[in-house]
């Protein structure tokens, strides 16, 4: 389906105030009469739907007509949670030809120092110390949710995107490989725009650029078919290969993922300094590990932990109100306002000394749509512990030369549903990071369970290569090298809520991942 029938279908819906999923989308787009499918649609819908759901899509199209769906490419895997796994996910290599998988050390943590103050003797000089944010959305959101916006938020995607492949093939817009003759090498940099298997089973890949669109096809018995495995909607990759007798289709021999360079080498601080990196605090919640949570703090307070100096926090801090169906039947605090005020006083257990900075996450009372602007005044009136720093999901903070990109990692459960469990599972929440690292985007797929606010530039791409990659959400712990990069999935500190039972999820609960900023060596310490 071209991108722009589906953007025109979101941005209609958007108008109406709908979120959309992304299989109404592609049903509405398909209908005989887009427009008055959309119309139908908002009318199936209760208004105090959120999202357009594709029943609601189904509802509208019956009274017009029955459009023809588009095959979907493949069907979204569920990832299942083998509970015979360790709950704790090991780092892998991954890209065998380089980078170390870091070892880390598994400890206990003491409870030795509880109460101590600083004996530590944590460098207290501030001089020493460096955290800048770049990246952050806060204060600077324009969207509106207009077509326009959609369009230049996609546009600046594939400019940026494109702009780390075009060096690499010898590529021509879509239109003018439209005219080239039969049988020519090509070259295209696209954004895929759908993906579907044909009648003898190869896949069709369709790219756009700014000029259009162009079939490629991956023939099922080339090596090359099984990276339509990793491929996702909407990002941007370079295809090489040859025109087919009639021009009209693109026989793919290569494909490029814009991808972090294999010479990638990673920065470091110039002296021995440490950073925790944690995520889903989810204060709030009946299920919240606060002697786990103390536990941490407390052993910050020790000397073992005396050359931890930052503190990152990736995203819900507090268990928040009205996220899932039923969540209210679980929480220990109903007020918002209440859970950020507890939230303060457990983050006041951990030394006064330290440096911390916190981004929103999708519980948090911040709004969904990604980027996340940082939190509210209101709420950092009430966070005031720390004098800490608050910025945008996602943010690319420099410590000490050390640039860490943080996100809180909502897009994870998408590249878990849509890849093969070897290459993105709950197991191994670094593998998702991995797939993130090579399409250089946070959030590659539109639709899902990911909102994206339409802003004019695509803040979730990755355009400088991060030297650690710092995500949450899922809450499990993982983390390994990619193309030296590390990536790191920080665990929660909320034990296993009903939900999670109901469907096998096993949390990582009460792990504090500590980065040596100078050599990035990765030491996980569990209370
Ligand atoms: O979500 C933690 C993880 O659990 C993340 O992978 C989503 C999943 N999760 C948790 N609760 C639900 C419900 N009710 N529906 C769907 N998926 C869920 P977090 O948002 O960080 O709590
Ligand atoms: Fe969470
Ligand atoms: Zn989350």
């Amino acid at each position: 389906m071209p991108r722009s029938s589906s953007v025109r279908v979101v941005t209609a819906l958007a108008s109406h105030g709908y979120n959309a999923e992304r299989e109404a989308v592609t049903l509405i787009a398909g209908a005989s009469d887009p427009e008055t499918a959309i119309e139908r649609a908002v009318d199936a819908a209760p208004d105090d739907a959120l999202t357009l759901t594709a029943d609601h899509a189904r509802t509208a199209i019956d009274a017009t007509d029955r459009a023809p769906v588009f095959d979907e490419s493949s069907p979204p895997e569920t990832s299942t949670i083998d509970p015979d796994n360790p709950s704790v996910s090991t780092g892998t290599r991954d890209s065998p030809d380089e980078a170390e998988t870091p070892s880390p050390v598994e400890t206990k943590g003491s409870t030795d120092g509880i109460g101590a103050e600083t004996a530590a003797g944590r460098s207290n000089d501030p001089e020493r110390r460096s955290l800048a944010v770049t990246g952050d959305i806060t204060g600077r959101s324009t969207g509106t949710g207009t077509y326009e916006d959609f369009v230049r938020t996609f546009r600046d995607r594939y400019e940026q995107l494109s702009g780390m492949l075009r060096s690499r093939v010898n590529h021509r817009p879509t239109d003018a490989v439209d005219a080239m003759a039969g049988g020519s090498d090509a070259a295209i940099v696209g954004m895929i725009s759908d993906i579907r298997s044909t009648a003898n089973g190869h896949w069709l890949v369709e790219l756009e650029d700014t000029t259009g669109t162009f079939p490629c096809l991956i023939m099922k018995d080339r090596d090359l078919a099984s990276v339509v495995d990793e491929l996702l909607l909407d990002e941007v990759v370079a295809v090489e290969g040859t025109l087919a007798g009639d021009g009209g289709i693109l026989f793919v021999d290569d494909l490029h993922f814009p991808d972090v360079p294999r010479n990638h080498r990673p920065s470091t601080a110039d002296r021995h300094v440490r950073a925790a990196l944690i995520s889903d605090v989810h204060v709030g919640s009946q299920e919240f590990a606060r002697d786990r949570w103390s536990a941490f703090a407390d052993w910050l307070h020790t000397e073992a932990a005396a050359e931890i100096e930052y503190l990152l926090i990736a995203g819900d801090m507090v268990e928040g109100v009205g996220v899932y169906p039923n969540q209210d039947e679980e929480l220990d605090i109903v007020d918002i306002y209440d859970q950020y005020e507890r939230f303060s006083e457990y983050l006041k257990e951990v030394p006064g000394d330290m440096e911390v900075l916190m981004i929103p996450g999708n519980h948090d009372a911040v709004r969904l749509a990604e980027p996340q602007p940082g939190f509210t005044e209101e709420l950092r009136s009430i966070m005031t512990a720390h004098d800490a720093r608050i910025s945008g999901n996602p943010s690319m903070v420099t410590v000490e030369g050390v640039k860490i990109l943080m996100y809180h990692g909502v897009s994870l459960d998408e590249v878990i549903a849509e890849l093969p469990e070897a290459k993105a599972s709950y197991e191994e929440p670094h593998k998702p990071m991995y797939q993130l690292l090579k399409k250089r985007h946070v959030a590659p797929q539109y639709g899902g369970h990911i909102r994206i606010s339409p802003e004019e530039r695509d803040y979730l791409v990755m355009d400088e290569i991060p030297d650690v990659f710092h995500t949450g959400h899922v809450h499990k712990l993982g983390y390994g090298k990619y193309h030296d990069v590390l990536a790191l999935n920080s665990g929660c500190w909320q034990e296993q809520t009903s939900f999670q039972r109901s469907v096998n999820i096993d949390p990582d609960v009460g792990y504090a991942p500590v980065v040596d900023l100078d050599t990035l060596d990765l030491t996980i310490q569990k209370f």
